[in-house]
């Protein structure tokens, strides 16, 4: 277990828990379908809908269900467009896939996990959003690569980023 602040050999890197992300695109309005999170890891930051993976499911069968839980809209086309590896001092090893749709299904509403919030792509919330987001989520949505990339956190605070891009 990681108990100090140097980057984790990340050769030898296990996560001790699996999420994903999901990222609604509106192609013809230029926009992105992002979420207010009211609970769980990252409460009150500004982030796409996702969570933990339960037992048995897929990633992209847990980024669809988590969308449906927490907004009430069904991403119809999800496909994986990144991972991310979180190393957090306290321990925890976090290890998200990251989906993007541009077909969906029904009206986001708010639910007691999220409040929706249609962000034109060229004014994402960085300010508001983990301190990660702002080196590949621009782009993702504008770029056809992939991507992969190794955070170590303290909290709230990012200390070591590493970033590759893919085709
Ligand atoms: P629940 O507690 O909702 O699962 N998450 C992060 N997302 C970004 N962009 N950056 C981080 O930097 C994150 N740490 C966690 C992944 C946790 C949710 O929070 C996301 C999951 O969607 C450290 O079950």
């Amino acid at each position: 277990m990681q108990q100090d602040r140097t980057p984790p050999d990340w050769n030898h890197w296990q996560p001790t828990m699996r999420a994903t992300l999901l990222f609604i695109h509106d192609l013809d309005l230029g926009r992105v379908l992002l979420i207010r999170k009211k609970r769980g890891l990252g409460a009150g930051k500004v982030n796409g809908p996702g969570g933990k993976l339960d037992p048995g499911e897929t990633p992209a069968e847990c980024a669809v269900r988590e969308t449906r839980e927490e907004l009430g809209v069904t991403a119809l086309d999800p496909a994986k467009r990144g991972e991310l590896w979180f190393q957090f001092v306290d321990g925890l090893a976090l290890y998200v896939d990251v989906f993007l749709a541009t077909r969906w299904q029904g009206e986001p509403f708010e639910t007691d996990e999220a409040a929706p919030l249609w962000t034109a792509v060229d004014a994402i919330p960085f300010d508001e959003m983990w301190a990660d987001d702002r080196f590949w989520l621009g782009g993702m949505l504008t770029g056809e690569k992939n991507f992969t990339g190794k955070f170590l956190f303290d909290g709230d605070d990012m200390l070591t980023n590493e970033m590759t891009w893919h085709a």
